[in-house]
């Protein structure tokens, strides 16, 4: 057998995508909720105030807070042994400021994850995952503002203590490093205060966006600090967009260039999460940058102190780095990079590039030696129904079985891999884009990009197939 004993087969979600019930029970607004739908070719836009005629899709997304034991139940079918899921942060703290818990809110999570037990599926949980309360932003410029540490070590005691028994595996942030791009500002360090506009921010501001993320590590070192001191039996994780960058030619200056841009862009916040300091590199970009962090006394102490007891990242793609201005542009998640004349790529010109997850793997555990979790990755495809009104996504089913293969040769590449959680189990709102026609998941939803659909699920081929890859234990990916 290629994966270990207990290997953690599941799937991945995140509330505001899923959720729906925006102002549900006590729940406040997030910044996704004020973000209107949007497509590849137009950007989702952040109003202040909601707009009128605007389509605001986490507001029903597919409505998961009333189908919640409906969709558990087909993961259970699949074979489900994980489920990756986040906490939405408005429904425990309406504006993240109040003194007490919203009671109906945590009693949801309760139903949630007793029925993930019931279904002996072990919940995942995303502490933050995209869902900074709205009312944080508009009152500090959301993470910019220090006290916004204090919001999230008050939200993180009351979701330990409530769920202690119930919930083992957390994770602090999806993945933080989008912090250092400007791609990142609306949906990671959200200092949006004031901003109506597209998604990516126009007047991109470094100097707050690596402060407001210099926060975010110290709350995420500082909740697992936490955890470990009060919680033994927790195991708690960083969560890392994984974006792969290969040289576009064996010019040293591509190398060098590729070289920088990993050590800024994918390995600077896990090797703050996991080695506990801020690595030398980042010192000579921040001088050149003309980047100031603030920190106060006992902050460098908080960071040593919270280092995480595994790894997790997603992964969707591959890009290159030229240093050739000229060189075609690939799309990709989160960053465009220059296209790779090897790979293909997806509806949405992500590049598929599955023996770049074995490479990834190997260069991360290498690196920092300790379990690895893939807690993303899949392909966002348009579905279309078949004259038997099935959906036959062999497409989906290809590019999982060349995913799985090559974690399978990275495990015997001596990796240390826990899981695996493919993302958008179940289809759901696109984060970038905001639409429902890119679909990921195993499980079709009745929901459009207009808005309408009745919200019922359906299996696709995908479902039957993953369902048998998990019962052989990753053996049988025909
Ligand atoms: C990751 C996010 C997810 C998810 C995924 C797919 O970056 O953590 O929230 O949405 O990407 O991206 P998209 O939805 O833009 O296709």
């Amino acid at each position: 057998m290629r994966f270990p004993e207990g290997f953690l087969w599941g799937g991945a979600t995140a509330a505001n995508q899923f959720e729906g019930a925006w102002d549900v029970d006590g729940k406040g607004p997030s910044v996704p909720d004020m973000m209107t739908s949007g497509s590849h070719t137009a950007p989702r836009r952040v109003t202040e105030q909601l707009e009128e005629d605007a389509l605001y899709p986490s507001h029903e997304a597919i409505d998961f807070y009333h189908h919640y034991e409906e969709d558990i139940a087909l993961f259970a079918e699949m074979g489900f042994k994980c489920f990756r899921m986040s906490i939405n942060w408005t429904r425990i703290f309406p504006t993240g400021m109040e003194d007490k818990p919203n009671e109906k809110g945590l009693a949801f999570y309760d139903r949630v994850f007793d029925c993930c037990r019931k279904h002996g599926i072990e919940p995942l949980v995303t502490i933050s995952h995209y869902e900074l309360p709205y009312a944080l932003v508009q009152k500090y410029n959301g993470w910019v503002g220090r006290e916004v540490i204090g919001c999230f070590e008050k939200y993180c005691k009351v979701i330990f203590e409530r769920y202690k028994d119930k919930v083992k595996l957390w994770l602090t942030f999806n993945e933080i490093n989008c912090g250092t791009f400007a791609t990142g500002t609306v949906l990671e360090t959200s200092n949006i205060k004031g901003y109506t506009g597209p998604f990516t921010v126009e007047n991109d501001n470094p100097q707050e966006r690596f402060q407001a993320l210099h926060h975010q590590l110290v709350a995420s070192a500082r909740a697992v600090q936490y955890a470990h001191e009060h919680y033994p039996d927790f195991k708690m994780g960083n969560m890392i967009c994984f974006l792969t960058a290969y040289p576009y030619t064996c010019a040293p200056d591509d190398v060098v260039r590729t070289q920088k841009h990993m050590q800024m862009i994918n390995w600077f916040c896990s090797d703050v999460q996991v080695r506990g300091a801020y690595p030398r590199y980042s010192k000579r970009y921040f001088t050149e940058n003309n980047i100031h962090i603030q920190m106060e006394d006992g902050d460098l102490e908080d960071l040593k102190a919270g280092t995480v007891d595994f790894y997790t990242f997603s992964y969707y793609m591959s890009n290159c780095v030229s240093t050739d201005p000229t060189i075609e542009h690939s799309n990709g998640n989160m960053l465009v990079g220059a296209k790779n004349p090897y790979l293909k790529s997806s509806d949405w010109g992500w590049q598929i590039d599955p023996k770049g997850l074995r490479y990834t793997l190997n260069e991360i555990y290498d690196r920092y030696q300790i379990p690895l979790m893939v807690v993303e990755n899949g392909i966002g495809a348009y579905d279309e129904k078949d004259a038997d009104g099935k959906i036959h996504d062999s497409y989906r089913i290809d590019y999982l079985r060349q995913h799985i293969e090559q974690m399978g040769e990275a495990v015997e590449d001596g990796v240390e891999l826990m899981g695996y959680t493919p993302w958008g189990c179940i289809d759901l709102v696109s984060a970038s884009t905001g639409e429902m026609a890119k679909r990921y998941g195993m499980i079709y939803v009745n929901k459009f990009d207009d808005g309408t659909g009745d919200l019922s699920r359906e299996k696709k081929d995908s479902f039957f197939w993953y369902q048998k890859v998990i019962s052989t234990n990753g053996e049988d990916l025909s």
